[in-house]
């Protein structure tokens, strides 16, 4: 096997986002740890909803599913429950992962799958030219809030530990080397891993900046205990400083691992499934 680059994961298609937004530092950190991995493209799967985020699918190489707004993860869940020896990755923003997509997010936590979530978070719907998002800031005015925010904001990582999510990280997209790291970890989980990265939209979000991130944010502690949940919840709860690292990693049995198990029951139960015929099934209702 060759030695695989970033550079190997890379379509031949130019990033159609603006000169400086964060995405490309998370697509640069994303491709760096696909290849410490060192899985094949043609192994790997993406799959992103709508939204500038959602485009980064279709700067890599790897296999692609540009679904509808929200909808990253119910299809990713489907293919790696058809093809388990696929690495699969689903991406997007804010809006697209906590507002329409936000049911989501509970389920695929309480199914355990084992595939990677990677969530981009400028804090605002940057395709859409500057709606608040469920992640903005009070303070944001846009034109949907001229005068007053009317929503709270949510704490994705807060949420996360809420749902016994079984790994739960942050990152920064400016700390390239770090991100990376932490997607390698994530990619590497048995189970379903979320990782949360701030990146600035320069265009619409005067609030999130790369200056204000850099500012805002603090490491976590290097002996961080990731087993422990409350301790976790404690540094996921404030916003000043937003805490950056691996805040909870555990194991628990994977949806895999469940369907394997019932799939056994079955089997104890009926026999193998490829003596029934599929009017014997039909029967079974009359
Ligand atoms: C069903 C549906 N509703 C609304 C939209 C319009 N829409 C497209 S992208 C988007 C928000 C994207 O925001 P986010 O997920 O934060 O991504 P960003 O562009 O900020 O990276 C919205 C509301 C849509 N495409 N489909
Ligand atoms: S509008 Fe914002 S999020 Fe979208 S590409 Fe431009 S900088 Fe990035
Ligand atoms: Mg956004």
């Amino acid at each position: 096997m060759l030695t695989k680059t970033a550079q190997s994961y890379r379509s031949k298609t130019n990033p159609s986002w603006c000169q400086d937004c964060g995405d490309y530092k998370v697509l640069d950190a994303l491709t760096a740890a696909m290849a410490v991995t060192g899985v094949e493209p043609h192994d790997m799967v993406m799959t992103s909803g709508v939204g500038c985020a959602s485009r980064l699918p279709f700067y890599t190489n790897c296999y692609g599913f540009h679904t509808v707004h929200g909808r990253a993860l119910p299809a990713a869940i489907g293919i790696k429950v058809a093809n388990k020896e696929r690495t699969v990755i689903s991406v997007g923003g804010d809006g697209d992962a906590f507002s329409i997509g936000g049911n989501h997010f509970i389920h695929a936590s309480r199914k355990n799958p084992d595939i990677t979530y990677i969530v981009m978070d400028n804090e605002i719907y940057g395709m859409t030219k500057g709606q608040n998002s469920p992640t903005s800031h009070e303070d944001l005015l846009t034109k949907i809030n001229p005068y007053e925010v009317i929503e709270d904001r949510i704490n994705p990582v807060l949420m996360a530990l809420s749902f016994n999510t079984s790994f739960i990280a942050r990152g920064y997209c400016e700390d390239e080397e770090q991100l990376k790291d932490i997607i390698v970890k994530a990619i590497q989980h048995r189970g379903f891993s979320f990782v949360h990265v701030l990146s600035p939209c320069t265009q619409y979000n005067h609030k999130v900046t790369y200056e204000s991130c850099r500012k805002r944010i603090k490491q976590l502690p290097e002996n961080h205990d990731t087993k422990d949940r409350i301790l976790s919840m404690s540094y996921a709860l404030t916003q000043e400083p937003l805490y950056m690292g691996i805040f909870y990693d555990i194991q628990r049995p994977t949806l895999h691992d469940k369907l394997e198990h019932i799939r056994e029951l079955s089997m104890n139960e009926i026999g193998n499934p490829a003596n029934y015929t599929l009017n014997d099934v039909i029967k079974q209702f009359e």
